[in-house]
C-alpha cells in the first residue's frame, strides 16, 4: 500500500485557542501533518507562535500561501473574519478547517459554503465537542444498541467559570450563549439523535455586566420522534463546577446512559447498570480544566487531517454544520418568538 502523503498545514489566527490548535498539530507531525506557517495580523502574536513551533510567520494570509506551500488551513481567527479568509483559501482552492462559530449570520455562513462550492475547495468546521473521548464512546454506545433507540434526552452545560478572563469579547457579542457554547451542545444532540423537526427556545441574562443572553433552555423534537432539552448558562453558582464538561442523560427504550462530571458513565441495559471512565488523558501540553477541551481538539484536527489527506469529507464539513447553525437561528427564532420554530434547510443550487 502506498505510503500516505503528508500535508501542509497553515495556522491561520495564533489567539488564545489557536495555542491548542498549533500544540495539536505537533502532536500529529509523526502522522504526517506538518505545521509549516503561522500568520497573525498581530506581528507579537505571529513571532512568538512562529519562535515556539519552529516554522516561519507571517502576518498576511495572502503572504503566507505566496511563500509556502499549504495543503490545508486552519482558520482559528474570530468569526466576523471566517467570510473573507475562507474566500481567500477558497479562491486559491485551499483546503480550509474553520473555528466555530462558522459565522456571525447564517447568510454568511451559506455564503461561506457556496464559495467553497464554486471553487471546488474541501471546507469544514472545528467543531470539537464531538470529538472528545467521552462523547465518541457516548455515541459508541449508542450505536452498539445497548440503550435500545434513543427516545428522549437532556444535554446539559452549566458553569460559572469566568469564561470572560481568556475571551474578554464574548461580553460583548450580540449574541451570546447560544451561538457561543450552545452551538457546540446543538451539534451534539444532532450526533446523538439526528435531524431536528422543531425548536422551543427561551433565553434569560442574568449577569447584568454582559451585553447578551447567558442561559438558554431550549426543546426540541428530532424527526425520529425522540425529545431532546438542550440546557447551557454561563451564570451558574454552584460549587464543584464541571467547565468545560458537558453532562447529559440519554433514554432509549432499552436502557439508559448517563454522563456525570469527571466523565464517568453509568449505562443501565437489561435491568443491570455499569460505570466506566471515559475521558481522555491529560496531555503534555493540556491542563485541568480545559484539558477535556485541549484533548478534543487533537483529536478534532486528526480528523481534518485524516479526512482531507484521503480526499474524504469531515463529518463536520461546512455543509453538515449548516445544519447545526440553522439550530442556533430556530433557538434564537423560537426565544424571540416564543413559538416552536421548524429550522431553516439549506438546498445546493444547481
Ligand atoms: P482571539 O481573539 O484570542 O484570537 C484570534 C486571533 O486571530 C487574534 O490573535 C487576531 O489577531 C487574529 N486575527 C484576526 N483576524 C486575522 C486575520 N485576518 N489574519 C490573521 N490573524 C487574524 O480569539 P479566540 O478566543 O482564540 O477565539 C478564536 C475562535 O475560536 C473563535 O471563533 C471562538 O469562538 C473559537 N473558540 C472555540 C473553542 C472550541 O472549539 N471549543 C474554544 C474557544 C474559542
Ligand atoms: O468552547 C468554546 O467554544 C468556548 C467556551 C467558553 C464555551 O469554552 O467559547
Amino acid at each position: 500500500m502506498a505510503a500516505k502523503q503528508p500535508v501542509a498545514i497553515g495556522m491561520i489566527g495564533c489567539g488564545f485557542y489557536a495555542q491548542n490548535h498549533l500544540h495539536a498539530w505537533a502532536d500529529l507531525r509523526p502522522e504526517g501533518a506538518l505545521l509549516s506557517a503561522v500568520c497573525d495580523r498581530d506581528p507579537v502574536r505571529a513571532e512568538a507562535a512562529g519562535k515556539r513551533f519552529g516554522v516561519p510567520h507571517f502576518t498576511d494570509m495572502g503572504k503566507m500561501l505566496d511563500t509556502v506551500k499549504i495543503g490545508l488551513l486552519d482558520i482559528a481567527t474570530r468569526m466576523d473574519t471566517h467570510r473573507e479568509l475562507a474566500a481567500i483559501a477558497a479562491e486559491r482552492g485551499v483546503a480550509a478547517v474553520v473555528q466555530k462559530p462558522f459565522a456571525p449570520t447564517w447568510e454568511e455562513c451559506v455564503a461561506i459554503v457556496e464559495m467553497a462550492r464554486q471553487h471546488n475547495a474541501w471546507l469544514a468546521v472545528h467543531e470539537n465537542f464531538r470529538f472528545a473521548s467521552a462523547m465518541r464512546a457516548v455515541k459508541k454506545i449508542l450505536d452498539q444498541g445497548t440503550i435500545g433507540t434513543p427516545t428522549w434526552a437532556r444535554l446539559s452545560w452549566r458553569t460559572g467559570f469566568d469564561v470572560y478572563r481568556g475571551q474578554p469579547y464574548l461580553a460583548e457579542e450580540e449574541k451570546l450563549v447560544i451561538q457561543d457554547v450552545g452551538i457546540h451542545i446543538l451539534d451534539l444532540a444532532r450526533y446523538f439523535l439526528g435531524e431536528v423537526a422543531h425548536v422551543s427556545a427561551e433565553t434569560q441574562k442574568r449577569n447584568p455586566k454582559i451585553r447578551a443572553e447567558d442561559t438558554a433552555t431550549i426543546l426540541m423534537r428530532h424527526t425520529s420522534g425522540a425529545v431532546c432539552v438542550v440546557e447551557a448558562t454561563y451564570a451558574a453558582k454552584r460549587q464543584n463546577d464541571a467547565f468545560p464538561e458537558t453532562m447529559l442523560e440519554i433514554e432509549g427504550d432499552g436502557g439508559s446512559v448517563i454522563l456525570t462530571k469527571g466523565e464517568k458513565v453509568i449505562v443501565t441495559t437489561q435491568g443491570l447498570s455499569f460505570e466506566d471512565q471515559v475521558g481522555g488523558p491529560l496531555l503534555h501540553w493540556t491542563s485541568r480544566p480545559w484539558h477535556v477541551s485541549q484533548e478534543a481538539v487533537l483529536h478534532t484536527n486528526r480528523h481534518m487531517f485524516e479526512r482531507f489527506r484521503d480526499g474524504l469529507a469531515a463529518d463536520t464539513s461546512g455543509e453538515d454544520n449548516l445544519k447545526t447553525y440553522a439550530l442556533v437561528e430556530a433557538a434564537y427564532e423560537a426565544a424571540r418568538t416564543h413559538a416552536a420554530v421548524k429550522p431553516v434547510q439549506w438546498v445546493a443550487k444547481g
